[in-house]
Parts: C-alpha cells; structure tokens; sequence
C-alpha cells in the first residue's frame, strides 16, 4: 500500500505528534508513507531521526504539483486536502480510499460514528467517498496507536539508567512527577496538594516553566526543567516517573501505555465541550476502580482542569498503580490503532 498522510498543525504538537506516529506503525507494518505537513518544524526535537524511518516528508504546498495519487489518503482532524489532490484522487482510475482519522474521544458519538462513510457530491472529490475514522477505548472504535514491541521495550527499560543519563537525580524516597502542561491557574494549588511527600518535578517545555519559575515552592517540593525530548525519550520519561500529568491527546494516550498514575489536561474548548468529554473518558477508566480510587481521581482531575473546587486529598498512590497496570491490560486487548486501520481499508498489515 502507498499512503499518503495529511497534516495541518492547527497549534501545539498533537496534530503532528499523532500523525508522525501514525506514519510511524504504518511504515513498520510495511506500508509505503509519504506525509504531508504544513509545519514540520517540530519534527527536528519531536524524531530528529525522522530521514531514517522509511518515510517521506515532504511541504503541504508540494502537493499542488502533480505527484501521483497513493491507495490510501488519510485526512487527519478534519485538515482539507489541497483541491488539486482531490481533483487527481478523483481522476485516479480506481479512487484511493479516503480516511478522515478523528480525534480521540470517549464519548458515545463514537462508536456509532465510526467507519460512516461521507459521499462527495460536489467540488473536486466529486463521486468520492470518505469515511470517518475515529480512535477509541472499546471495540467498536478504531483503538488506540501502539507499537507492537512496545510491552516488551517497557519490560527491559532500566528506569534508574535512563534518569541517570539524563541527569534527573531523585533523591530517596523523593517522588517523581512529569509535568506536560498548558498554562494552568491551578498550578499553585496541585503544589499544596502535593506538599506533603518530597517530590521532584520534571516540568516539560513551554508555559508551565516559567509560571512554576514564578512560584515560591513548599519546601517538600524541587522542579527540573526539561528539554523537548523525542517522542521516544518521551516515553522514557512517563516509564520512568511515578506520577504523570499530561494533555491533549498523544501524551494522554501514551501515559496509558506507561501504566503509571496520570492526570489528564484536557485541551480546552471555547464551548465548554471538553467538560463532557472528560467525564465520558473517566466514566470509562474508573468503571472498574475502587469507590474511593475514583472519586479521588474525579476530584484531582477535575481540580486541575477548572471543572471543580480542590480536593481534599489525592489517590492513593498504590491504588492508583494497581488500577494503572489492569487498565493498560485492559486496553491492550484491542487491536492497535494502525491494524485497525489496514483491516478498514481491506490490507493485511
Ligand atoms: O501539544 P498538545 O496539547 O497537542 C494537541 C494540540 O493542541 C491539538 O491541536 C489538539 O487538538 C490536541 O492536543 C487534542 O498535546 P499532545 O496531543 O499530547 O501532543 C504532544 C506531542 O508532543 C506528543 O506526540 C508527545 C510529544 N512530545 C515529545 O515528543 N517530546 C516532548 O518533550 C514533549 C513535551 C512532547
């Protein structure tokens, strides 16, 4: 199969982040990938090895001239292909499949609008068809990204070695906490909250750096500033801490993989749509949790996501890592996302 990928970086990483992942497990499931960004220039931290992975690169703009049209176009987030790609996707003697790849959500929407197709009408893609294809936690979804050797490389990683190398130097019985943030009023509160366990703070590039720069903190607590990592170091830093927080929604998904406690920023819309969205998604991750492990979880994500007043205390830190493994179980279950992806479009990956 030849692929080609569509990109627009609407802000932060996550639109490239997903789709360089997605090139990624396509390219490994043999598939011939080209990907099309409007604005790579994250590549050079987020995969600065990115010319070796067997995928071409190459500038939006480009895809006005008259390259020839792969068997498969995947439309991520709803980015609009160029029109004169679509007007040679129509022209192709046999149409190439066109997939719109959806944000991840674990809302009901999901699973009943799955695979739906999108007949073209009118503009260039007349007489094409697009179907939607939308990630998910349950079987009726698309799943989830995730490399099939990652169980393993998480079985064999030296934690210890990996933050001697990066010079992150806990000291004992000190927790460890990644921080991936957007700029967060509720910053100086997650910091009394966690006040009474000596805890270091790896705080990851942008917003949060210099708003924690600009706070006193409890004397319990220390903060390390962290480079942009590739997305494999970045996986690293998840394995290797004790506590996540995340955002949006690559950083959010791979913190599930890692099988350790994580909180969860959601991306926050104008309309208020991410408070549902959240709810939905802790619905489903806390189904099986223990009353007291998710009405804690509740309240501290709801905390740091402005959707609620502060608890009054945390998870409970091993409750928390039990339901984090059986959860990463649970979803490793399903098919990866890319497979699913090869069985839609009738390959075998
Ligand atoms: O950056 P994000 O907030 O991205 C997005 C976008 O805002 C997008 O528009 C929005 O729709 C979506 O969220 C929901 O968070 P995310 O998705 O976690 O993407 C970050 C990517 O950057 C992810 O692939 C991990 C990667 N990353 C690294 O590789 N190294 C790093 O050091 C860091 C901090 C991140």
């Amino acid at each position: 199969m030849h692929g080609d990928l569509f990109c627009r970086v609407i802000d932060n990483y996550g639109d490239l982040g997903v789709s360089w992942r997605l090139a990624r497990a396509l390219a490994a499931r043999g598939q011939t990938v080209r990907l099309w960004l409007d604005d790579g220039s994250a590549l050079a931290w987020m995969a600065p090895d990115c010319t070796a992975q067997g995928i071409e690169v190459l500038a939006w703009d480009e895809a006005d001239n008259a390259v020839a049209v792969g068997d498969v176009v995947v439309e991520t987030f709803g980015c609009e292909l160029p029109p004169a790609f679509v007007a040679r996707m129509a022209a192709r003697p046999t149409p190439p499949q066109w997939i719109n790849l959806e944000y991840l959500s674990a809302e009901p929407y999901v699973e009943r609008s799955h695979g739906l197709a999108s007949p073209q009408f009118s503009g260039p893609g007349a007489g094409l068809s697009k179907r939607f294809f939308y990630p998910g936690f349950t079987p009726r979804t698309g799943g989830l990204l995730r490399e099939p050797e990652l169980l393993q490389r998480q079985q064999r990683f030296d934690a210890p070695a990996w933050r001697a190398a990066r010079g992150i130097a806990p000291q004992p019985g000190e927790r460890l906490l990644s921080l991936f943030a957007y700029a967060n009023p509720a910053l100086p509160a997650l910091l009394q909250a966690l006040a009474d366990t000596p805890t270091l703070l790896l705080v990851c590039p942008g917003a949060t750096q210099s708003q924690i720069a600009g706070l006193t903190l409890p004397p319990a607590l220390r903060w390390q500033a962290l480079p942009y990592l590739s997305q494999p170091e970045f996986d690293h830093l998840l394995w290797a801490c004790d506590l996540n927080f995340v955002r949006g929604e690559d950083s959010f998904v791979r913190a599930q993989w890692a099988a350790k406690p994580f909180v969860w920023q959601i991306y926050p819309q104008q309309d208020g749509a991410h408070g549902p969205k959240l709810e939905a998604f802790m619905d489903l991750w806390l189904a099986d949790a223990t009353a007291e492990l998710a009405a804690a979880s509740r309240g501290l994500w709801r905390a740091w996501n402005g959707l609620a007043a502060w608890p009054a205390s945390l998870p409970q830190a091993e409750a928390a890592q039990r339901h984090a493994r059986s959860w990463r179980a649970h979803l490793a279950m399903q098919a990866d996302l890319s497979a699913q992806l090869l069985r839609f479009i009738g390959v075998s990956g």
